[in-house]
């Protein structure tokens, strides 16, 4: 007999079928580095305010403990661009430069969400593990130019938990391309944050339309009472 395991989500319980288990499903943690979440970083240098992208971050250390803990795959995103910059468009860099947090200038934490200066890196407070995945994308989607969806494939993987920043751009992003590649997906709204507020609501509401067009929005409250519920 096969236990169906639901989490309580808007707009229907989640996953569609309650086939929720630790090999079928990954959580995923978006670009919680510090150029997003940490003083003199991209989003900073921006001028928007930190404590919205902050906010996420106990919440996904809820959910990021028991999900390790229970076994499940676990991935980290990065934005960045290679030293050379030769993978940053022309158009991003110019529009980065123009409200003054250029990507690839120098800033307080190195330069500006280049690969290996520690404005890049993932803040200490959710660290990946050596044995977690990462992957390092030039782009705002997560699946563009990168090896996560051979990774999901290899691992077998038909769930998402999308949990990081921003809401409105690297999550949603991300969530719509999975949704488009037949990922069964869920984002946990506390566990996500945008550099505006207004953004982060619209970026939820717009899950939730058409029966879940994207899938399903919950918490980290109620995808933990889950994960607790029968084990
Ligand atoms: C942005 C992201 N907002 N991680 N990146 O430029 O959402």
């Amino acid at each position: 007999m096969t236990i169906k395991k639901f989490v309580e989500s808007d707009p229907y319980p989640w996953p569609f079928d309650g086939s929720l288990a630790p090999d079928n499903t990954a959580l995923i943690i978006v670009d919680m580095q510090t150029d997003f979440c940490g003083i003199g970083g991209y989003v900073d240098k921006m001028g928007y305010d930190l404590s919205l992208t902050r906010a996420p971050i106990e919440p996904i250390k809820s959910v990021l403990d028991a999900m390790r803990n229970a076994g499940f795959l676990i991935i980290h995103t990065r934005e960045g661009h290679r030293p050379d910059l030769s993978d940053l468009p022309t158009n991003k860099r110019w529009r980065s430069q123009r409200i003054g947090a250029g990507i690839g200038d120098e800033g307080p934490n190195g330069r500006i969400l280049v690969r290996g200066e520690p404005g890049w890196e993932i803040i200490d407070e959710l660290a990946p593990l050596s044995c977690e995945v990462i992957i390092d994308k030039p782009g705002k989607g997560s699946f563009y130019a990168t090896d996560l969806e051979l990774t999901l494939h290899i691992r077998g993987i038909r769930n998402l938990i999308l949990t990081g920043i921003t809401t409105d751009v690297c999550v949603h992003t991300t969530m719509r391309d999975a949704n488009d590649r037949g990922f069964e997906c869920l984002l946990l709204e506390d566990c996500c944050g945008a550099t505006d507020h207004g953004n982060h609501l619209a970026a939820i509401k717009m899950i939730k339309m058409q029966g879940g067009v994207f899938g399903a929005v919950s918490d980290s409250k109620q995808f933990l009472a889950a994960l607790d519920e029968r084990g």
